[in-house]
């Protein structure tokens, strides 16, 4: 953990220190640890018909079905390392005015009980639907995004392996299937 604070803080030194120009042979010569501590990106669309999905499969992520348009294909799992960082980029894909229709991301501890997160968030409306009362179940969140809008989070896969769950609290969009899990493996 603090080992991969400080190679963070000395990258961002070292990426200060080249002025932000980018000098390919610095960038290069930078060691596996310090590329490793960039965050993972993780572009999420959310849809109308209450699903997470991505445009592509790839490495660290499995997919289901096609869904909605674009050949956009259902999020399934992301399995993850502990203490790897991950930026999630949930962007909602919607005609729909943002109060009928909009999005989150939330990653619940290992033994929140999701169903009960997502009931409870059902009447948390004055919180954009998320439960001020159950913070201590929450991992990370994203703010709501409507149609056309993006909502972003980076945060640190915790130690413990085991399978998180993650969801969308806007009302009726857990049940109508917006969850998965991330997957901790150690
Ligand atoms: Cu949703």
């Amino acid at each position: 953990m603090k080992m991969l604070n400080i190679l963070a803080a000395l990258s961002l030194i070292l990426f200060i220190g080249c002025g932000g120009g980018g000098s390919e042979s610095n960038e290069q010569a930078g060691s596996t640890d310090q590329t490793r501590s960039e965050p993972r990106t993780i572009e999420v669309v959310g849809l109308d018909q209450m699903k997470f999905a991505v445009t592509a499969n790839s490495d660290g992520i499995t997919v289901g079905d096609k869904i909605g348009q674009d050949g956009l294909l259902q999020l399934e799992t992301i399995t993850a390392k502990p203490g790897e960082e991950i930026h999630i980029k949930l962007t909602t894909q919607s005609k729909l005015p943002a109060t009928a229709m909009s999005h989150n991301w939330l990653l619940l501890t290992l033994n929140a009980d999701t169903k009960a997160f997502a009931t409870a968030a059902m009447k948390a409306k004055d919180n954009d639907y998320v439960p001020s009362d159950m913070q201590d179940q929450i991992v990370a969140q994203t703010g709501l995004a409507g149609g056309g809008e993006t909502t972003e989070v980076t945060f640190t896969v915790p130690e413990e392996a085991g399978e998180y769950d993650y969801l969308c609290t806007f009302p009726g969009h857990f049940v109508g299937g917006m969850k998965g899990i991330l997957k901790v493996e150690g």
